[in-house]
């Protein structure tokens, strides 16, 4: 998240948000009802159907099939819907009712009772609930998000999921599991910083024996590294790989974990997972099982394994990116030109008493430029002490991937900019 931001109520966020009239929404050839809360904008509908983790030959799908290859004795799964109800993305995830992810500022709505997912997870509950044990599910998910080289409102992720019988024979599994994959990763060149299983700022679940939990939170850890392993065992760097694990918290696990990768300088995100929450089971008819899943960014680790620097970059039609892949192999991305940045500010007062979130703001610029812009930074916010009017100031870095921009037309297109920003916030240009 961006540092100035200010969260706008849904009431008044919706008109300016959606900034259109229209009463229905075609989606993958069905056509829905909007409403007051609508969000979901046509830059994000053109994405819907691009699905780049099944693009034979994109590194996202060869990414996906060396996940797959690894976890190869797991139930691959890659066809789900990204449409979903609230209740499938955050309730039946024991997501509180106020959890910020839920609102119009973080997610896309359709209407008030269909939303894009935001997650893999949002699937837990069905592939459990069908009696799948072990499992990969990928697929494109949908977050309003900051504008920069490591984030897109549309990416990738893969979910895996293992669960065990809460028995002495299932713990037993789960510890010849463990002794197994230590052996292997023993002999690992990689450098992996841990934190403890089970911690008071990341306890075990009160319906889990201690003992089991962290077996089971062992096994998860063991097998990400392994698949780190295999991801970035074999690459040809000088550095050993450099990897941390660190106490993270979600709503549907605990304990839960982040994994960062060090990549360019910067601890990069690259997977979220834990201990699977047992009310997750419950309502997924599962009774006498515990387990581990995991979340991960394909997107993050694709930019690692390729070298490729931006993250806009997946969706490139230009030849000169996508012949440099082929499925199946790891290459390294050779950039075809750098072009200049041009940075363009604009500042504004909002009217009296609104609000707008830096959400809204980098939404309206991917609308309008696609992907023509590189990264929006706050330069400055303050209110007015007499007017009690806030200024804001956003500096826009217009960088193409594939051309070189002039500064007419990233003129041009900067006043489409202002004019939508008029439009859909009623704001006062400085
Ligand atoms: C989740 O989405 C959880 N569902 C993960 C999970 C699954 C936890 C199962 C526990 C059990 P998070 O919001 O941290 O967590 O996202 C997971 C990963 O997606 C991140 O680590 C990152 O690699 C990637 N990611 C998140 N936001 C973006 C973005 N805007 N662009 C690209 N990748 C992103
Ligand atoms: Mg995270």
């Amino acid at each position: 998240m961006l540092s100035c931001s200010v969260r706008l109520s849904r009431a008044e966020s919706t008109p300016a948000v959606l900034g259109r009239q229209s009463t229905h929404l075609d989606i993958l050839g069905e056509r829905y009802a909007t409403d007051e809360i609508t969000n979901i904008t046509p830059a994000i509908i053109s994405k819907l159907s691009e699905r780049l983790h099944t693009q034979h030959g994109h590194p996202l799908s060869t990414l996906r099939a060396l996940i797959e290859g690894h976890y190869a004795d797991y139930t691959h799964l890659s066809s789900f819907s990204p449409l979903v109800t609230p209740f499938k993305n955050f309730d039946e995830l024991s997501f509180p009712k106020d959890h910020p992810g839920r609102s119009v500022t973080d997610s896309y709505y359709v209407n008030k009772d269909l939303m894009l997912r935001t997650h893999t997870s949002a699937h837990e509950v069905e592939v459990f609930g069908k009696g799948e044990t072990k499992w990969l599910l990928t697929a494109d998910v949908y977050r309003r998000d900051e504008i920069d080289g490591s984030h897109y409102p549309v990416f990738h992720q893969m979910e895996g999921a293992r669960i065990f019988d809460a028995t002495p024979t299932g713990m037993k599994e789960v510890e010849e599991d463990n002794e197994r994959l230590s052996y292997h990763l023993a002999r690992s060149n990689i450098v992996i910083e841990d934190v403890p299983h089970l911690a008071p700022t990341n306890p075990n679940q009160p319906e889990h024996n201690p003992l089991h939990s962290e077996l089971v939170a062992k096994n998860l850890k063991l097998s990400l590294n392994a698949l780190m392993l295999t991801l970035f065992g074999t690459s040809n760097r000088t550095e050993p790989l450099r990897v941390r694990w660190i106490e993270a918290y979600f709503p549907f696990t605990s304990p839960s974990f982040e994994v960062e990768v060090f990549f360019r300088g910067k601890w990069l995100e690259i997977l979220g997972s834990g201990v699977v929450r047992q009310a997750t089971l419950d309502t997924a008819k599962v009774p006498n099982k515990l387990g581990w899943a995991f979340g991960l960014g394909l997107e993050r680790i694709a930019m690692i394994l390729y070298s490729i620097p931006d993250i806009r970059l997946f969706w490139s039609k230009d030849e000169r990116f996508l012949s440099q892949f082929q499925q199946g192999a790891i290459t390294t991305f050779k950039p075809y030109s750098k072009y200049p940045s041009c940075f363009k500010d604009v500042s504004f007062w909002l009217p009296q008493e609104a609000n707008l979130h830096e959400n809204d703001f980098c939404d309206l610029i991917r609308d309008v430029t696609g992907d023509l812009v590189e990264d929006v930074k706050t330069v400055d916010r303050f209110v007015h002490p007499k007017t009690n009017r806030t200024s804001l100031c956003y500096r826009i870095n217009y960088r193409s991937m594939d051309r070189s921009l002039s500064n007419e037309e990233v003129n041009e297109i900067q006043s489409l900019v202002v004019s939508r920003l008029k439009d859909a916030f009623g704001v006062e240009i400085r």
